[in-house]
């Protein structure tokens, strides 16, 4: 190993027993596959301690690196909220009624999207997370990060475990073109917008579509 430039200290590891290891993996798996995607949030307030552990959690995430190329941008402002629902709404509207494909908008049919997002201002929190396609050198140049996508999108995986575990929901949206979100949060020309994620209880009607998942044998070939 190379570690002329570096500082190593020992890994902190503490085995556990097989038996324990398969209950902890039948559990995780279990509270896991709960999980669903509604589009139908509570306006319950969720304290912002929920939030910054679920954020915390998605830092956790390997990176390109090492270079953590993510912003969080955590939203309970009822304006900014309100102004960013309208933003989304206007692209959704043209996306939905003009740019989207017969092929894309035959997938959606069965999910029940369209362009209202009355999450965005049901919903106590929503949290946008920009990736970073640039970082700065030590000398003060510009530089690129490295497999960003990959790492945000690991990030954005751990957030949802983090917000399933503590017993809230969240949505993956995808407000498309996104760049609206940039303006109104005021970040740099370098963070690009990946996701919208409301986060809070679902409503107490709350409906999912009515999907299964792949089994293991369509997600999976092994050569043991
Ligand atoms: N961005 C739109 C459309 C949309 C696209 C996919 I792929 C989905 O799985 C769901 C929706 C929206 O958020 O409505």
């Amino acid at each position: 190993m190379n570690d002329e430039n570096s500082d190593f200290i020992d890994l902190e590891f503490s085995q556990i027993s097989m038996e324990k290891m398969s209950e902890n993996a039948s559990k995780f798996f279990e509270m896991m596959n709960k999980r669903r995607t509604t589009r139908h949030f509570s306006k319950k307030q969720v304290p912002r301690e929920l939030i910054e552990m679920a954020i915390k959690t998605a830092g956790t995430a390997p990176s390109g690196a090492h270079l953590q190329p993510w912003t969080f941008v955590a939203v309970s402002n009822e304006d900014l909220k309100i102004k960013i629902r309208k933003a989304a709404e206007e692209e959704e509207r043209k996306t939905y009624s003009e740019r989207m494909p017969e092929a894309w908008a035959e997938l959606l049919r069965p999910l029940g999207t369209d362009h209202i997002k009355e999450h965005i201002t049901d919903a106590p929190w929503i949290v946008v997370v920009f990736r970073q396609s640039k970082r700065m050198r030590m000398n003060g140049e510009a530089a690129p990060t490295y497999y960003s996508q990959e790492s945000c999108g690991i990030a954005i995986g751990l957030f949802i475990a983090a917000i399933q575990n503590m017993g809230l929901t969240t949505l993956t949206h995808t407000p498309s073109p996104m760049k609206f979100l940039r303006d109104i949060l005021e970040r740099p020309e370098h963070e690009h917008a990946m996701l919208l994620m409301p986060v809070g209880y679902p409503a107490e009607n709350a409906k999912v579509p009515n999907l299964t998942r792949k089994n293991l044998d369509e997600i999976s070939e092994w050569f043991d």
